[in-house]
Parts: C-alpha cells; sequence; structure tokens
C-alpha cells in the first residue's frame, strides 16, 4: 500500500492567451476516479501556487490529470497533460510537469511507500491424551487389581521455552461416563525452559 500527497501545482505559463486558464484537477487511484478539483490559475507575477494538500492510497498506481476549462462546444476544453505516478517511494517531494497545448504547470507530490503489516501467526496448540492410573484398585475390568503410581513425563525438545496445560477428566467405571471433570490446577500453565548445554540432552523434562 502507498499514499501519495499532492503537494501544490504552479503555473508557470498558461494555455488561455489572455487571462487565468480554468484549472481542473482530475485524479484516478487505481483507475477509479475521484472527487475534481478546480482553480482559476494565472501565469503572472512569477505564477501562481495552489497548495492542494491531497492525499490517495494506492495499491499500483495514481493518474493525475490537468484540464483547462474553456467553452465547449465553441471552444473545447484543453488537456494539458497527464502525470502518472507509480507505487515507489520518493525521496521527498517530487516534482512533475503539465506542458501540453503550450502550457506550463509544475505539480509537486510525494509517494510513501510501505510494506503491509505482517499479521501475528495464530498460537498452535496440541492436545494430547494420557491415562493416569494411581491408588488402589479392585478387581474390576480392565485393570487388575494393585496399586498403580503412573509418572508422566513432558518433555521440551525445543531451545525456546514453551507453556502447556494439564486438565484432568476422571473417568467413569465399566464403561459409564465421566463421573466429573475438573481441571487441577485450573488449566495451570508451566513455562518450561530449556536446558543450557552442560549434558547429553538439551531439553528438561517435569513431571507432574
Ligand atoms: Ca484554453
Ligand atoms: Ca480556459
Ligand atoms: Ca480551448
Amino acid at each position: 500500500m502507498c499514499t501519495v500527497t499532492l503537494i501544490s501545482l504552479h503555473c508557470n505559463k498558461t494555455e488561455d492567451s489572455t487571462g487565468a486558464d480554468e484549472c481542473r484537477l482530475v485524479v484516478y487511484v487505481d483507475g477509479v476516479p475521484q472527487p475534481e478539483h478546480t482553480n482559476s490559475m494565472n501565469d503572472a507575477g512569477g505564477g501562481d501556487t495552489w497548495p492542494l494538500g491531497l492525499t490517495y492510497s494506492f495499491n499500483s498506481q495514481v493518474l493525475v490529470k490537468l484540464w483547462d476549462d474553456d467553452n465547449p462546444p465553441i471552444d473545447p476544453n484543453d488537456w494539458l497533460g497527464d502525470v502518472d505516478i507509480p507505487c515507489v517511494t520518493t525521496a521527498g517531494p517530487t516534482t512533475a510537469t503539465f506542458k501540453e497545448d503550450d502550457a506550463n504547470y509544475d505539480l509537486v507530490y510525494s509517494v510513501d511507500c510501505r510494506p503491509d503489516p505482517i499479521p501475528e501467526p495464530e498460537p498452535v496448540y496440541y492436545q494430547y491424551a494420557v491415562k493416569v492410573i494411581q491408588g488402589k484398585t479392585d478387581d474390576f475390568i480392565p485393570i487388575g487389581p494393585g496399586v498403580y503410581f503412573t509418572s508422566v513425563n513432558v518433555h521440551n525438545p525445543w531451545r525456546h521455552e514453551v507453556n502447556y496445560c494439564v486438565k484432568l477428566a476422571v473417568s467413569g467405571h465399566n464403561g459409564e461416563r465421566f463421573s466429573s471433570r475438573m481441571a487441577t490446577p485450573s488449566l495451570a500453565r508451566f513455562p518450561i525452559s530449556r536446558t543450557r548445554a552442560s549434558g547429553p540432552t538439551r531439553s528438561r523434562s517435569t513431571t507432574t
């Protein structure tokens, strides 16, 4: 996306042989015509300067046309020239000239092109389910009687810190649906810092 500012228009020489030109500025932004602007301009006394102060955002091209309105159809309007402004940043104010029909006008403008901001990437979440069996059981299916202690290792293989959440859900017995669901602690987050290269492994494991 670029921004062009039409700063001013200066009359060095009018097209009309007597008196001022009836200037009409027509701007096309990426091919779309914008509201026209008119002003009477003369070249007497060093020439008039028209402070434009018009700003447009565009993607590929701004085309500026300058006309001197006369009295059509007896005297058709006079086309004084085009200025084609590409999407290229200018080194400060730049001057282009309209000089058709022996007229001479200087258009001062500047262009500022900046790349569109790159959106922040959406965070990526992965989810894994781990069965945890804890405590003493009777002889019901599917596990046999015994005393169980499950250790879950969470491993960070990356060289940067990551976050993870823990959610516990208590399953039912014999095909029953979950009897309860809880988060303990409530979706806690545990940063895992990478281990500095002090041993055969670069990462650290956390046991929950
Ligand atoms: Ca004329
Ligand atoms: Ca005229
Ligand atoms: Ca004419």
